[in-house]
């Protein structure tokens, strides 16, 4: 581990909306594609480099339709220079045609989630047929893939993929802890998958709940990067209900306060390998 000087900038990811949190949980979800546009500004200016993004109806249901996709994408360009990174996860029994779907928008960087988990009562369900088919598609498309790895198999996962020839490697890669079903979010099982990266990938941790600060201290202080938002965690502190952008600023604060700096959308791509805009 290197001392916070001189480590890249860090790299703060805001997932604002998620599949799964409703509107009658928390009134700060960003619902319709002209919200996700103020929020992209928002979360641009407390810190964040990339937007990972899902979409609702305006009933506050969650949708993967191309279209909500499309005016997601350009509320969010219109407003903000942040790396758009869509979801290709979308919600728990969605078929693969309507996870892929979204790609054809070719956002700059999709999330590929590399094994099926159990996901509190549910399955979120990723047999190798399907992950090769999204990595074809991104491939394909010139869509980045990020790693999401919700356990430790998932990394084995991916190296078969490689192997395969579907995905290059290094990639950017995610770790999601704290799913229930999944791998706790301790720094123990952290260190665990740092170790087991395959070379040259960049990562970021997401803890969900009460384990996003905690693991956001602990990629800060490992030279990872770091994910927060609504779609992981709705509370700011115990029984405060937390904005997107309050969460970025927070951990962009706590990684300046710690001597690291924190990167732009562009230093963002330049690090990541992805073309600037
Ligand atoms: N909503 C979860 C079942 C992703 O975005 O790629 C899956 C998810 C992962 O959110
Ligand atoms: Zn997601």
């Amino acid at each position: 581990m290197r001392e916070a000087v001189g480590m890249e900038p860090l790299i703060i990811t805001c997932a604002p909306v998620g599949a799964e949190v409703m509107p009658e949980q928390t009134p700060y979800l960003p619902i319709t594609p002209q919200a996700l546009g103020e929020t992209a500004a928002a979360i641009r200016a407390a810190g964040a480099s990339i937007i990972h993004v899902h979409c609702r109806n305006d009933d506050g249901t969650n949708t993967h339709a191309v279209e909500r996709f499309a005016q997601a994408q350009a509320a969010i360009r219109t407003k903000s220079d942040l790396i758009v990174q869509f979801s290709t996860g979308g919600a728990i029994g969605m078929n693969a045609q309507e996870r892929a779907g979204v790609l054809e928008l070719r956002p700059e960087m999709a999330s590929l989630t590399c094994g099926t988990v159990n996901f509190g009562d549910g399955i979120f369900e990723n047999p190798f047929p399907l992950m090769r088919a999204l990595a074809q598609r991104m491939n394909e498309l010139g869509v980045r893939p990020e790693l999401e790895i919700f356990d430790k198999g998932h990394l084995a996962n991916a190296r078969r993929l490689a192997r395969e020839g579907v995905l290059s490697l290094p990639q950017h890669v995610d770790f999601v802890l704290g799913v229930p079903g999944a791998l706790e979010a301790t720094v123990q099982n952290l260190c665990d998958l740092v170790d087991d990266l395959p070379t040259g990938c960049t990562w970021s941790v997401a803890g969900i709940g009460r384990g996003q600060l905690p693991m956001a201290v602990a990629a800060i202080a490992m030279g990872g990067h770091v994910r927060v938002g609504l779609e992981d965690n709705i509370y700011f502190s115990k029984g405060r209900l937390a904005r997107n952008e309050e969460l970025v600023e927070r951990v962009a604060r706590i990684a300046r306060e710690a001597g690291r700096d924190v990167a732009s959308p562009n230093e963002a791509r330049s690090m990541l390998g992805i073309p600037k805009c």
